[in-house]
């Protein structure tokens, strides 16, 4: 084995967490659900504006992809956005076989790739030189994956998913810049609020 063949593949531009967030919550226009996970991805998503159809997990890593594959299984017809970091991706990476496996249509999975533990201090993840997070996913079974090369790809790559028959994963190399927000942490009036945008809880 060379050198080469340890380097993840992915000629791709170093962009930011907040700029992708905005530019894929513009395409929103049918009430799709968005799911932040942990930390920076939920404080950026957060400070695009809060929508009723927006849950932020506060907490616990690696959780955005499974809740959001739950949200498009319960709710086939609504279209459901994940952003997650690449290290809360490596704690929980057994979802991907699952989601490849029951293959919701309707999910878009974003990995917002910085290579690092940010919000902890920037320590390295196994993302920065190692395991090329978009390859996994492809050996996981989802074939719909794809480095994101820059913002216009970034966003083909969205509308693109919109109309699939599988679902999606989108890995985007980010810099090192932390959310640019803070979630409220009220986790219950978090999820009461999500219950009703999905349409699930009748207004108090
Ligand atoms: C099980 C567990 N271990 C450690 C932590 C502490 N922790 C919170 S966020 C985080 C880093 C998240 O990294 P990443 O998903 O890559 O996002 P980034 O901060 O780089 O945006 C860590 C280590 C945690 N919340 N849960």
């Amino acid at each position: 084995m060379n050198d080469a063949a340890n380097t993840p593949a992915r000629n791709t531009k170093v962009m930011n967490r907040f700029d992708l967030t905005s530019r894929l919550v513009a395409k929103l226009n049918n009430e799709e659900a968005v799911i932040g996970g942990i930390g920076n991805t939920n404080f950026d998503l957060w400070a695009t504006g809060h929508r009723p159809q927006n849950f932020y997990m506060l907490g616990s890593m690696g959780l955005a992809f499974p809740i959001a594959l739950g949200v498009a299984l319960a709710q086939p017809k609504r279209h459901v956005f994940a952003l997650e970091g690449d290290g809360s991706l490596l704690m929980q990476m057994g979802c991907l076989s699952t989601i490849a496996t029951l293959r919701p249509a309707n999910l878009t999975m974003i990995v917002m790739d910085n290579g690092v533990y940010q919000i902890t201090g920037a320590q390295p993840t196994p993302a920065a030189a190692t395991t090329d997070l978009v390859a996994v996913a492809l050996g996981c079974g989802l074939a719909s994956s794809a480095w994101a090369a820059d913002e216009e790809d970034f966003e083909r790559l969205i509308e693109q998913s919109l109309s699939a028959s599988e679902p999606t994963l989108i890995g985007v190399r980010i810099d090192d810049k932390a959310g640019v927000g803070a979630t409220r942490r009220d986790p219950v009036q978090l999820r009461e609020q999500f219950m009703l945008g999905m349409g699930v809880r009748e207004a108090m």
